[in-house]
């Protein structure tokens, strides 16, 4: 274990009104799951029983991300709690994870193919950040029509230097963070550049989806 996320989600509604939180840890390395407890309240003190949990559990990670520091850790020190600024935490307008996948579902972003597939709906001047995820067995280039791409995590880590791409290439089992800045109006195709994952004689299937800009 060596990266854990950790989040709280709130707002989860039972069918009596009661409304509950989430508190979730990802290790960010394995993908395993070290935490996953629902609680009444997202204050410290069972956000934080959460994580000591998962820590006598699984040991301590070397490093821990979470946007929520002060909830989990300003219980287990007498000063509060310094949090350092995550990189990943760029100022996005909307977030983006889009699993790429070949199985037995056939081509699919975020397990539907084309037309079943569900646009990115954004307002124009937004920033979104889109996470590419393959799950599949073969790599999807995956291409924006009209929109560059700055590419700026690989699999959990920042690059050095951000880069624009047109076509991004992501392999089996690796996970690569964009940039998008919706500046034009209008529908852009995004989909899988290995044309027979995106388009047959009968039209576009599998792995297209769209960006709508408002
Ligand atoms: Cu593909």
């Amino acid at each position: 274990m060596e990266l854990w996320q950790l989040d709280v989600m709130g707002g989860v509604k039972l069918k009596n009104g009661i409304q509950l939180s989430v508190v979730t840890g990802i290790d960010d390395h394995s993908r395993f799951c070290v935490i996953a407890k629902v609680i009444a309240r997202a204050t410290a003190r069972p956000v934080c029983d959460a994580l000591l949990e998962a820590l006598n559990t699984y040991g301590i990670p070397e490093q821990i991300l979470t946007d929520n520091g002060k909830v989990f850790t300003g219980r287990l020190g007498r000063k509060p709690a310094t949090t350092i600024p995550d990189a990943h935490d760029v100022p996005v307008d909307r977030d983006v994870t889009m699993i790429l996948n070949n199985g037995p579902l056939g081509f699919t972003l975020n397990g539907k193919g084309f037309p079943a597939t569900a646009p990115i709906v954004v307002n124009q001047g937004n920033t979104l950040r889109i996470r590419y995820m393959n799950e599949g067995l073969q790599v999807h280039p995956m291409h924006l029509h009209g929109v560059p791409q700055k590419v700026i995590a690989r699999d959990g880590h920042i690059l050095p230097t951000a880069h624009w791409e047109d076509t991004v290439l992501v392999a089996p089992g690796q996970r690569i963070d964009v940039l998008v800045k919706a500046t034009e109006p209008g529908t852009w195709a995004l989909h899988c550049h290995i044309l027979n994952h995106a388009e047959s004689e009968n039209g576009m299937f599998g792995m297209v989806t769209a960006m709508l800009v408002q």
